[in-house]
């Protein structure tokens, strides 16, 4: 069925891990009537967790849609993974939605995971609502969680529904709006008489009283008049302060008992914003800033939030129309490309459910099949209004390994399956890196790259393991020290005949920097280019642990040559035999990179980050505020000591804090840990393949 716009309401829910966001969606699906049975988390049976890996770790990986319709509207919920690995799902579907529903636990209360949930939603601009669920539960506490809410979230937060304990242990649920009791039985609401909550109910009712006067003059003069509001009164005022972002009202209910689901359901109605209130600002063809609003009459507009790669099916991309509607004959370019996208099937999609679709229309999500260019955070357009809006932005992949793969041959497979995966969550970075050869990916922890594994292995058939990368080490000199090298053989016929003296020093540069001061011909000018080469091949490996030579001046100073013997080749020899002898005679040192860690944490962490960093030997270097309130501790820190930081700093900051690091320059390694680096570079097989 197609709904307009008003209709309509796209809500991204996010919160912690294992606050109840799933099985919330999934009582609500099962509340419209869509299904016969609800389905649970621990069983896999979810409609939302429905990838493998997310019915084996019983927990949300990736965003899903699933439009629950009741009641004439329809609610495309956004199931968002709370696992902090996997925020990419959040950050793609507030992109898509006009409110976010952060889900709390009753039981956990406030975590980090909802305090990132109501972030995004303010930085997006969106509506915002609190569900508190799990009432059910014994140690459930509402009140607590409220105290807590407006601690962290401001006096925006306004309570509509609270729970009460009756005297026979069930949990009842007062509408503030109406001030009428319920209980539930069987997801079936029962009125019952107010049960008295104390002074709480007085309080209570007057916080949200002041909180809709605030948002209209006329109730404002009313409120302060000491009348009371009207129902319709306080459900248009909440409904304004709540589009307007100046309201947080909070819910509460059980969906495992399907609790309090049918007055979440109809203020979300009621108080959220439909989806064509909510317009998305872009660029135009001229790059000038232009608001795009939903709206069902003006030319095609949908934006591409979310990517699936499917090795069967191939790609689906998730869409919101903004403009028009979308059918698969709708004529669209992509604005990043400036290219025509054709369109495939139009679907709409419930978890993993997927069904033909004639049109997907303004204010509303589908997905279309096999679209050739367009990935995520791409806008299609009607050539006659082309624009662009935003792409979704990602936490950044500090987190990285090396890819090895299971069978040799396939390599190739990886570069080609891991492109796929980035598609599907742009979060995810490869780089082959130049230096060790490796194929390294990034993510946003160890959970992220786990999974990622798992899919390239049962989507794409790529069996790979992780392991820590190397550290592509350099290598350089302390002193200036010379050497002869003298190439002589005489293998009958003509011989080959090369001789020089260098001199080698330390200098500021990166590549060797060669030099020539030969005086009277004694090595003849074209000799020279065959001198330089056999530096700089031999200097691709030093001569402590093989790693290429950095810092070095080479000064060709003197040397001899015979009219027959001598060749380029007996040069580049001769060259190679000077070093060999020079170096390790020129103070030989490793160095090691060392970045810039950026690391921003919340104030009471500052000390502790400091003190890590020392202790993975880097120097902190200062500290500002960030804009979101936080702390930015900047250090250097040797890269050596970075590997495992991404899950230092999520321990020690819940999951608040982030960072970013980045090359500045080589240092050189203290000597105490030079061993190690050799022993390593032996093992790899470092020092063997300096005869290039
Ligand atoms: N008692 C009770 N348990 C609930 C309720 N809602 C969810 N749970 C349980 O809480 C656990 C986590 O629920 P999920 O729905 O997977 O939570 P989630 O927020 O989707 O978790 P992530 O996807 O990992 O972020 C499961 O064991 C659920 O059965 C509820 O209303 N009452
Ligand atoms: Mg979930």
């Amino acid at each position: 069925m197609e709904y307009a716009s008003k209709d309509i309401r796209n809500i991204l829910v996010a919160g912690h891990a294992g606050c109840g966001k799933t099985t919330l969606i999934e009582a609500l699906l099962y509340a419209s009537g869509a299904t016969e049975r609800m389905g649970r988390v621990e069983d896999g049976t979810t409609a939302s967790d429905f990838d493998p890996e997310e019915v084996r770790r019983k927990a949300s990986l990736n965003s899903s849609v699933v439009p629950v319709e009741y009641q004439g509207i329809k609610y495309n919920m956004i199931d968002a993974p709370g696992l902090f690995d996997f925020e990419t799902g959040a950050c793609e579907g507030v992109m898509a939605a006009e409110s976010v529903l952060i889900c709390v636990s009753g039981r956990s209360g406030v975590t980090v995971g909802a305090e990132k949930a109501y972030r995004l939603a303010v930085k997006n601009n969106r509506a915002r609502m609190v569900f508190v669920s799990k009432m059910d539960l014994e140690n459930a506490d509402y009140f607590k969680i409220l105290e807590q809410l407006k601690i962290d979230f401001g006096p925006t937060i306004c309570p509509c529904v609270v729970p009460a304990r009756l005297d026979d242990g069930t949990v009842a649920y007062i509408n503030l709006f109406s001030q009428k009791a319920f209980k539930y039985e069987s997801g079936k609401q029962i009125q019952i008489d107010l049960p008295d909550i104390g002074h709480r109910f007085a309080g209570l009712i007057e916080a949200m009283n002041e909180a809709i006067a605030e948002t209209d003059e006329a109730l404002m003069e009313k409120f302060f008049e000491g009348e009371p509001f009207t129902t319709e009164e306080i459900v248009s005022g909440m409904a304004a302060g709540v589009r307007a972002g100046q309201i947080t009202p909070v819910f509460c209910g059980s969906a495992v008992n399907q609790q309090a689901l049918d007055m979440l359901l109809y203020n979300m109605k009621e108080l959220l914003p439909a989806a064509d209130a909510a317009a998305m600002v872009g660029e135009d063809a001229a790059g000038e800033p232009v608001e795009v609003a939903c709206d069902a009459s003006a030319p095609t507009c949908a934006y591409v939030f979310k990517t699936v790669a499917d090795p069967f099916v191939g790609k689906l991309s998730f869409v919101k129309v903004l403009g028009g509607k979308l059918t698969s004959t709708s004529n669209v370019v992509n604005s990043r490309t400036g290219q025509a996208e054709r369109l495939g099937k139009m679907l709409t999609i419930c978890g993993k459910k997927q069904t033909d679709a004639a049109a997907i229309p303004a204010g509303d999500i589908g997905a279309v099949a096999k679209l050739t260019t367009a990935k995520t955070g791409d806008t299609l357009c009607d050539p006659a209004r082309v624009v662009k809006l935003p792409a979704p932005t990602y936490p950044i992949a500090s987190y990285q390994m090396a890819v090895r793969v299971a069978k040799k041959g396939d390599e190739g497979k990886v570069s080609g399956a891991l492109a796929r995966l980035i598609e599907e969550d742009p979060a995810i970075t490869f780089a082959v890196n130049p230096e060790t050869k490796q194929q390294v990916i990034g993510g946003l922890g160890t959970q992220h790259l786990e999974v990622a594994v798992a899919k390239l292995k049962n989507k794409f058939g790529v069996e790979v393991t992780l392991e820590t990368p190397r550290i592509p080490y350099r290598e350089s000199i302390r002193k200036k020290c010379k050497a002869q090298g003298r190439h002589k053989k005489q293998t009958g016929g003509h011989g080959q005949f090369g001789d020089v003296w260098v001199e080698f020093e330390p200098w500021d540069c990166e590549e060797l920097v060669f030099e020539e001061k030969v005086f009277g011909g004694s090595v003849p000018k074209n000799f020279f280019p065959a001198v330089e080469k056999g530096l700089r091949q031999a200097a691709e490996h030093g001569v402590l642990a093989g790693y290429p030579v950095v810092g070095m001046k080479a000064t060709l100073l003197d040397g001899s040559y015979h009219p027959v013997d001598s060749s380029e080749m007996a040069f580049i020899m001769a060259a190679k035999l000077a070093y060999k002898a020079a170096v390790p005679e020129a103070g030989p040192v490793l160095l090691e990179p060392v970045g810039a860690l950026k690391a921003h944490v919340p104030n009471e962490n500052t000390g502790d980050i400091m003190g890590e960093t020392t202790k993975r030997r880097g120097r902190v270097l200062g500290m500002t505020p960030d804009e979101d309130g936080m702390q930015v501790v900047e250090a250097e820190v040797p890269m050596a000591e970075m590997q495992d930081f991404t899950t230092f700093l999520r321990q020690l900051t819940q999951g608040r804090g982030w960072f970013t690091f980045d090359f500045v320059r080589y240092e050189q390694l203290p000597q105490m840990l030079e061993s190690k680096v050799i022993e390593q570079a032996k093992a790899l097989g470092n020092l063997n393949d300096d005869e290039g």
